[in-house]
């Protein structure tokens, strides 16, 4: 099971370089003030570091490849695992998805509230058409924490908790650890899970979503005012963005 397809997750070598990725750690602590906190949201609003990065030909490239032209970054949110801060996370796959304003769709639902943000459970058939690209920002082995997945498990649509452990039963999992500056490519339905770090070591993982497709009945991406109008969420810091477009030209 070799393709992003097929396996639902493909590791991508090298796609950051160092100083990219000191520009995103300074562009996250900037949000990242309490040592306790696991991590940040919504950093496609708040960063334009985030946002170029996540708009850059390679980064976008590599959604597209798999979404489409169509394809826009709609959330973007930091993790660490460290002694202040560390977790396990059990097998799951990423169900909701984060938006502007709670509207009663049909097929949407149920809703939650994350930072002050509405999420939502979409149709199986939005999360289908979603990836998300995890960049490693430290190296992360399987002690500190690497994420685990179950091959294919993303083909069979939302699984129930008996289908989850039906597939933990029958089917290997695969430790995926990374080195700084790689990516892993993952489609938000595909079995995940990871182990809480057992090193000091920092493990910081900047992960973005990407769709290629609108939501229904009014329902609007929270970090995209539309799927073709990513830059209006930008307009209002346009100056900024041109002073920080020259740091990540190579991105
Ligand atoms: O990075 C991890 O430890 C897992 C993150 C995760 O489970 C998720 O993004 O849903």
């Amino acid at each position: 099971m070799n393709s992003f397809e097929d396996s639902g997750f493909v590791q991508i070598k090298s796609l950051v370089n160092d100083d990219e990725i000191e520009l995103l750690k300074q562009a996250i602590a900037e949000h990242h003030s309490l040592p306790t906190a696991p991590g940040v949201r919504h950093l496609l609003r708040r960063s334009p570091i985030i946002r170029r990065l996540a708009k850059s030909p390679a980064v976008l490239g590599i959604a597209a490849k798999y979404l489409g032209a169509n394809a826009v970054p709609v959330k973007a949110i930091y993790f660490d695992k460290t002694a202040a801060a560390n977790w396990y996370v059990t097998w799951h796959q990423d169900l909701t998805i984060a938006v502007k304003e709670k509207i009663e769709v049909a097929g949407y639902g149920p809703w939650s509230m994350k930072d002050d943000i509405p999420h939502v459970q979409p149709p199986t058939s939005v999360l289908e058409n979603m990836l998300a690209i995890r960049i490693h920002l430290d190296d992360c082995s399987a002690e500190n924490g690497a994420i685990n997945f179950i091959a294919g498990s993303h083909s069979y649509g939302k699984l129930n908790a008996q289908e989850i452990c039906e597939w933990r039963e029958k089917h290997a999992s695969i430790c995926c650890p990374a080195e700084r500056g790689d990516a892993i490519v993952m489609r938000p339905l595909i079995l995940h899970s990871s182990s809480k770090s057992l090193n000091p070591e920092h493990r910081r993982v900047l992960h973005i979503e990407y769709a290629c497709v609108e939501l229904a009945g009014g329902l609007k991406w929270n970090e995209a005012s539309g799927l073709d109008s990513v830059e209006l969420v930008m307009a209002t810091e346009e100056e900024e963005e041109e002073e920080e477009e020259e740091e990540f030209g190579s991105v």
